[in-house]
């Protein structure tokens, strides 16, 4: 039945067969979270640095209403190319497939996907959480239901802080879903390696997490876990100014009115758009080393089973 929708792409289809590592990528990251080419750069690269490891890399997203598990070079160009793809999150999904349209894919519906496809490793750069004054907006990221629910452990540089990171991490621990750091106490911000919150818990291995990973699956703990991997140091920002650049940011959005699910892509490309670039390149450097970590906690899953 669910393979009615899914294409698998022939090289992922063969590394499912033989029981070889997979990494899932997202693709709202391409089409919405960075801007054109830097976003297909980044795509590419972010494929070709799980390759070098040894691990085949599989980015997710919908394509004329067929859901598409690995893309070729042509139709990941398009969905960096193409400024007008739906940014699909998991209430999206059924209608973007019945109107045989394009879906960007979120961290909610590329988990929802890898699990359907095997795929249970995810890289990506940030998830969505509490936004800030959710008390009155309610606007909550579907990203946190999707990691009670569905079994992809997913690497990523922790949350942006244009998010309420406090309040997300207590959904988090709502939810039952556990926040781990690898190598590091501290839960990243996106840009920076601290958010001033702790982790619940420090892995110093891929193994560790791997290992983890299949205890709570064979104790049929449902849903995800959030490995967060700081951006290397080297590419780290300056914490002041990009506390001030996403407090302006957050501002303009609210006075212009943006809401529900444009608000992450226009504060993320406010940011871009104010600092030149740096974030970007920061951004980018920091899924690259979420894919390497992504791609080896991958392998030492494999290994468990
Ligand atoms: N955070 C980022 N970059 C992104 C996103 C979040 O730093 O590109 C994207 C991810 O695809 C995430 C989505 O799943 O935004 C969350 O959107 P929302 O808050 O509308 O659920
Ligand atoms: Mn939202």
């Amino acid at each position: 039945m669910v393979h009615n929708y899914l294409d698998i792409h022939p090289e992922i289809k063969a590394a499912l067969n033989k029981n070889r590592p997979i990494v899932a990528l997202e693709s709202t990251i391409i089409s919405h979270g960075m801007s054109y080419p830097e976003n297909i750069v980044s795509a590419k690269k972010s494929e070709e640095t799980i390759r070098n490891e040894d691990v085949v890399p599989a980015t997710i997203a919908i394509l004329k209403g067929r859901i598409k598990v690995g893309l070729t070079e042509d139709e990941l160009n398009y969905m960096g190319e193409n400024k007008t793809i739906r940014k699909a999150s998991r209430r999206d999904m059924s209608m973007i497939l019945s109107k045989r349209i394009d879906g960007a894919t979120t961290v909610a519906t590329t988990m929802l996907i890898a699990n359907l496809a095997g795929i249970k490793i995810f890289a990506t750069g940030g998830i969505g959480g509490v936004h800030r004054n959710a008390q009155k907006t309610f606007d909550i990221s579907a990203d946190l239901m999707e990691l009670a629910n569905t079994n992809v452990g997913v690497v990523c540089a922790g949350a942006k802080s244009i998010l309420d990171i406090g309040l997300t991490l207590e959904y988090l621990e709502t939810q039952g879903v556990p926040v781990i750091g690898y190598k590091t106490t501290d839960f990243p911000a996106f840009y920076t390696r601290k958010s001033g919150f702790k982790v619940d818990y420090k892995a110093d291995s891929y193994k560790e997490i791997a290992q983890a990973l299949k205890i709570k699956w064979d104790l049929n703990l449902k849903g995800g876990m959030v490995i967060s991997n700081p951006i290397p140091e080297e590419f780290e920002m300056d914490k002041d100014l990009i506390d001030k650049v996403i407090n302006d940011a957050v501002l303009e959005a609210e006075k212009n009115g943006i809401r529900g699910k444009d608000i992450t892509p226009f504060i993320l490309s406010r940011v871009h758009d104010v600092t030149e670039g740096k974030s970007l390149q920061a951004n980018k450097e920091l899924v690259y080393n979420n894919a390497k970590v992504a791609a080896n906690i991958a392998k030492e899953l494999i290994k468990t089973y």
